[in-house]
This record gives structure tokens, C-alpha cells and sequence, in this order.
């Protein structure tokens, strides 16, 4: 039976590069699998399997009574939405354990950068050969989800892989980068509205769910806008999320913008050492959403 391997929901570019190549990697050593995507593509995963001339993944329909493969995420609420039917059969991913199964898998988490740089290593470990278009996926997805090596996400392992492979193929690793981050926080022509969805998760605290926007982006025009925000979060948050924030990484200037409302500020603004002025507070640094702000956050509403 076919094995379907897929990453999260709202899927980025490491979620649909780590399912493709880890569908290679699987086919190579005698399984049947196909990669799959849980929704539409961003522009820039559009762009990189484009650029490694790659065909997009197909849309999953159901997955119940199926053998997945979850990469990038571990976490149900992330996943297909009748994953409690499928069979779990393996997970690669570098998120926060959220995972419980009935029987013993494969489990391979680690705290690296990137579920691509895991899988380089997997490609490794089972000395299967790496062609030259899953090298490229791989090594943008490296790109992309370490923010080009400054998110503080990024690892030795990452920045040492997206090195190596650049050598493989024969690329200028600083020029590619540049590529892949314009494109990533080229958000002209975007709603206020599609900027909070573009990369939207959520998590369940003791207090009640919050929900965590975040983008990259190249200059804080978007600044200028605050009021047009806050009113659109504010619409967002109405009986729905016990917090809600909004991340603006400026990957130029490497600060942090985190725009925030919840029903337990106080809670929340003595974690952060009484910062939040407005509903706002900057930090000198690229925060991640899952190494910075969740756990603060988490530990704020225990
Ligand atoms: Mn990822």
C-alpha cells in the first residue's frame, strides 16, 4: 500500500521540500510513497519548485486508513484533519514534541533549523545518492526556514549542509540566499488581513487558545500601519483566541516587532520584563515563533 508523506497545514517551503525528498529518499529503499500538500502553495514554494524544475505535490483529500508519513509538524491540529483515522508509520520534524501514538514509530526529532537538513542527513545514514534537484530543494528549504542562517533556529548542521550542498551544485550560497529571502518577504500587494493568515498556527495554552501570526520582512513600512492592524487582530481575536500575536521579523535590520493583545496581558508583559508598550514590544533580535515566543508564552498562561 501507498505510503502518503506530507507536512503541515498552511504548508511553507520546508513542509512541501521535506515531503518530496523524504518520498524519494523512501522510494529509493523499497517504498511506495508520493508526497502530498495539506493546501495551497506560497509564492515562494512556487518559486523554488520552479527554479529546481520539481511538480507540485498533489492536494490530500482524506488520509483515514492510509500509511502516513508526517514531516514538519508532529502535532494533530497541525495535520490532515482525519489523521486520527491514518496509520502514523514514521515522523521527521524539529518542532516542540506534541505527540502521543498507540504503538511504537519512528520518531526522529531533532532541534535543528530545518526538517531538510534531518533529511540530508537520512539520505546519509542510508547511503542513498541525493539528485541534483532535491539537493536544491533541500538546500532552500534551509534557506527559508532559518531565515538565510539568522533565525535563532539555525544550527551548525543547517548552515554546514546548505554549505555542503551549495558546493554540490555548484552555487554562490550568498546569492542564492539573497534570491530565496526577497521573494520570501516580498509582501507588496498583501491585506492586512492575508498577512496574519499567511503563516498562521495555533496552540492551546492552560488559559485558552492563542494564535500566533508571523512574517519576514525586508523594511517596517508596515509599521505605518499599526492602528489598521491592531483593528484587524482585534476582529480576529473577537471569542476566538485567549492571545493573539502578530510576529514582524525584519530580516535587514535583524529586529523583532511583536504586536500583541490577550485577555491576560499583565501575565504576559511580566515575562516580558514589563516591555509591552501598546500592545507592541520590540526586540534587538530575530525571535522564532516556536524557540522565543511560544515557550514564553506557554509559561506566561500556565
Ligand atoms: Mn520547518
Amino acid at each position: 500500500m501507498r505510503i502518503l508523506i506530507f507536512g503541515h497545514k498552511n504548508p511553507d517551503t520546508d513542509s512541501v521540500c521535506a515531503a518530496i525528498s523524504l518520498s524519494y529518499l523512501k522510494n529509493q529503499v523499497g517504498f511506495n510513497s508520493e508526497p502530498r500538500i495539506l493546501g495551497p502553495l506560497k509564492k515562494e514554494t512556487k518559486w523554488v519548485l520552479n527554479k529546481w524544475k520539481v511538480k507540485e505535490p498533489k492536494l490530500i483529500e482524506n488520509v483515514s486508513g492510509k500509511k502516513v508519513i508526517l514531516v514538519d509538524h508532529n502535532n494533530f491540529s497541525e495535520s490532515a484533519f482525519d489523521i486520527e483515522k491514518a496509520e502514523i508509520l514514521e515522523v521527521v520534524d524539529h518542532h516542540r514534541i506534541n505527540f502521543s501514538y498507540h504503538s511504537p514509530i519512528d520518531f526522529i526529532v531533532k532541534p535543528y533549523g530545518s526538517t531538510c537538513t534531518i533529511i540530508y542527513e537520512l539520505f546519509k545514514k542510508n547511503r542513498v545518492d541525493v539528485p541534483l534537484e532535491i539537493l536544491g530543494l533541500i538546500l532552500s528549504a534551509i534557506i527559508s526556514d532559518t531565515s538565510g542562517f539568522k533565525s535563532s533556529s539555525t544550527t551548525d548542521n543547517d548552515l554546514e549542509t546548505a554549505e555542503e550542498i551549495a558546493k554540490l551544485l555548484e552555487i554562490n550560497l550568498d546569492e542564492f540566499k539573497e534570491e530565496i529571502l526577497k521573494i520570501k518577504t516580498d509582501i507588496s500587494g498583501k491585506s492586512i488581513n492575508e498577512l496574519l493568515n499567511y503563516d498562521f498556527k495555533k496552540f492551546l495554552s492552560k488559559a485558552g487558545e492563542v494564535g500566533i501570526a508571523q512574517i519576514e520582512v525586508n523594511n517596517f513600512d508596515l509599521l505605518k500601519r499599526k492602528k489598521e492592524i491592531l483593528k484587524e487582530m482585534k476582529e480576529m481575536k473577537k471569542n476566538v483566541y485567549h492571545t493573539l500575536c502578530f510576529i514582524i521579523s525584519n530580516i535587514i535590520e535583524n529586529k523583532t516587532i511583536l504586536f500583541i493583545l490577550s485577555d491576560d496581558l499583565e501575565k504576559i508583559n511580566k515575562i516580558f520584563k514589563g516591555k509591552i508598550k501598546n500592545n507592541e514590544i520590540e526586540f534587538n533580535k530575530l525571535l522564532t515563533r516556536k524557540l522565543d515566543i511560544v515557550p514564553m508564552l506557554l509559561k506566561a498562561l500556565e
